[in-house]
């Protein structure tokens, strides 16, 4: 039997590695022709590129001249970004794909969104999760299969918590782990 602490130890490896995202595409919106502007079509740019967890798109742009809002798909549709997500002004705006699903972004910048400045991005599961394996669901199919055994992580429809079931059912995979060991 193992001593506690070593076990202790090796859970918190285990949990650490649940957590551990491998890092994935950084994209430049509207890249490389235009950038977070008021001539790239987005719906064009987007549907480019199969997105997946733990991308990254970069919002560039001048800081004086637009921002970066992201909106629920309301907001999005309505170009309304009286209920934001996420504000962001930096001028060179990272957000990471971190969640399966849709995600949308306008300019905060009265008329901007009207005229185009909107980006809807879909993400999948790629090959970022999970770390353990396990077969992820994002409405794709086939379904992304990964293939060490222990995790299983779904997302329902629509947009969401692929992740944090990841995490549950990895924690519940944990505590199967020490109680073999404990026997
Ligand atoms: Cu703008």
């Amino acid at each position: 039997m193992m001593s506690l602490e070593r076990m202790s130890l090796l859970a918190v490896v285990v949990v650490a590695a649940a957590f551990t995202t491998v890092s994935g595409a950084s994209y430049g919106v509207g890249e490389p022709n235009g950038g977070w502007d008021m001539q790239t079509n987005y719906t064009a740019w987007a549907s480019s590129i199969n997105f997946h967890l733990g991308d990254q798109l970069v919002f560039k742009y001048s800081p004086a001249a637009h921002d970066v809002v992201e909106v629920t798909k309301a907001g999005y549709d309505a170009c309304s970004a009286a209920s934001p997500v996420a504000i962001h002004r930096t001028g060179q705006d990272a957000v990471e794909l971190n969640r399966l699903g849709s995600r949308y972004f306008i300019c905060g910048v009265p008329g901007h969104c009207n005229a185009g400045m909107k980006l809807q991005v879909r993400t999948r599961c790629g090959s970022a999760l999970p770390p353990g394996g396990g077969v992820c669901l994002d409405g794709s199919s086939p379904p992304t299969i990964i293939s060490s055994p222990g995790v299983i992580s779904y997302s329902s429809s629509p947009a969401s918590s692929g992740i944090f079931s990841t995490v549950i059912v990895t924690m519940a995979a944990t505590t199967v782990i020490l109680i073999l060991l404990m026997v």
